[in-house]
């Protein structure tokens, strides 16, 4: 058969169609969302239209305020981290990894978890045993690719430690400003799972590089509870992204862009897969582009403590959004 130049212009246009068919899909599913960010706080929209621009994101790292010197000091459970090597390393990549949990907390927060029910794919209304996920997606009969505590995981206490872990903090703050405030605690499984679909993939964050707009300036801590390997849905960090931003990447409407444009413009070096044992903390910038990989053969269990500088969102703490 003979392909003509119509024939293959014919497909590109489909392609293109089917493209902005699922991009308008991604964005659609975050809309109650910022609807409710909008009516709980006004100031969320300058925030969500400007701070994706560098010029406007320049403007406000000036109002970072110097860091309080703290009177008591208090004991970090991180052993043999240096303050200042986790802010140069966040000023220069955007992450740093080699936080690492004592087994003893990890461990806890395993065993809480598993006899704990979460909540699927973001839904109150799909609550299950994480031991029990192949039976829940035949009773809710749909995939269930991740699994939530919210609030539930403030019953835990070596969850709500690092939390409050005193190293956490100081890093916000030497990187953000004097500002830093706590804005998310939340813990979370990936299952390996097929056939889901691009809107919970766009809600889990899954499989698509994007950067995050909550606050003008933020930070994310991310535990790894249990080992994490290619096949447990790693999370990726495209180092340097988050200080250098292509034009096309700042006059977009869209958070999420396709890995080939994303690498097209830091370079595929700039990726970088963290895996790692269980208890493996790392901490990024998250305007730099990330995302977390769909699990292929084992459940990911993940544990995020964010820091921003506006007053945390109460919906947003525990990482849930207005699912209609
Ligand atoms: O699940 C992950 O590794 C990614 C999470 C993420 O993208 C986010 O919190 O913004």
């Amino acid at each position: 058969m003979t392909v003509t130049n119509t024939d293959k212009a014919g497909a590109t246009n489909l392609e293109a169609i089917a493209r902005n068919g699922s991009m308008l899909r991604r964005m659609a599913v975050r809309i109650p969302t910022y609807l409710s960010d909008l009516r709980e706080n006004p100031a969320w929209l300058p925030m969500f239209v400007l701070a994706r621009t560098m010029p406007a994101r320049r403007m406000h790292w000036l109002g970072a305020k110097p860091v309080r010197a703290s009177q008591k000091r208090r004991e970090t459970m991180f052993v043999g981290v240096n303050r200042r090597d986790v802010v140069d390393a966040l000023q220069s990549d955007g992450l740093f990894s080699g936080l690492v949990l004592p087994k003893f907390i990890h461990e806890e927060i395993a065993a809480f978890v598993r006899c704990t029910p979460c909540f699927g794919n973001f839904d109150r209304r799909f609550e299950f045993m994480p031991t029990e996920h192949a039976q829940a997606e035949a009773r809710f009969g749909r995939p269930l690719l991740s699994g939530h505590y919210f609030e539930r995981i403030l019953g835990c206490k070596a969850a709500v430690a690092i939390q409050n872990d005193p190293l956490l903090m100081d890093i916000a703050q030497h990187y953000l400003g004097g500002q830093a405030k706590l804005i998310t605690t939340r813990v979370w499984w990936s299952f390996p799972t097929t056939q889901a679909s691009d809107a919970d993939k766009n809600l889990a964050s899954l499989g698509k590089y994007h950067f995050d707009l909550d606050d003008w300036r933020m930070l994310k801590f991310f535990f790894y509870l249990l080992p994490v390997d290619e096949g447990t849905g790693p999370h990726v960090y495209v180092r340097g992204s988050h200080k250098r931003r292509a034009l096309k990447h700042q006059l977009t409407l869209l958070v999420g862009h396709p890995a080939e444009e994303v690498l097209g413009v830091y370079g595929e070096q700039s990726a970088v897969t963290l895996t790692g044992e269980a208890g493996l903390g790392f901490v990024e910038d998250p305007f730099g582009f990330h995302m977390g990989t769909v699990p292929a053969h084992s459940p990911r269990l993940m544990m995020e403590v964010g820091f921003g500088v506006s007053p945390p969102s109460r919906r947003r703490f525990h990482g849930e959004p207005v699912i209609r």
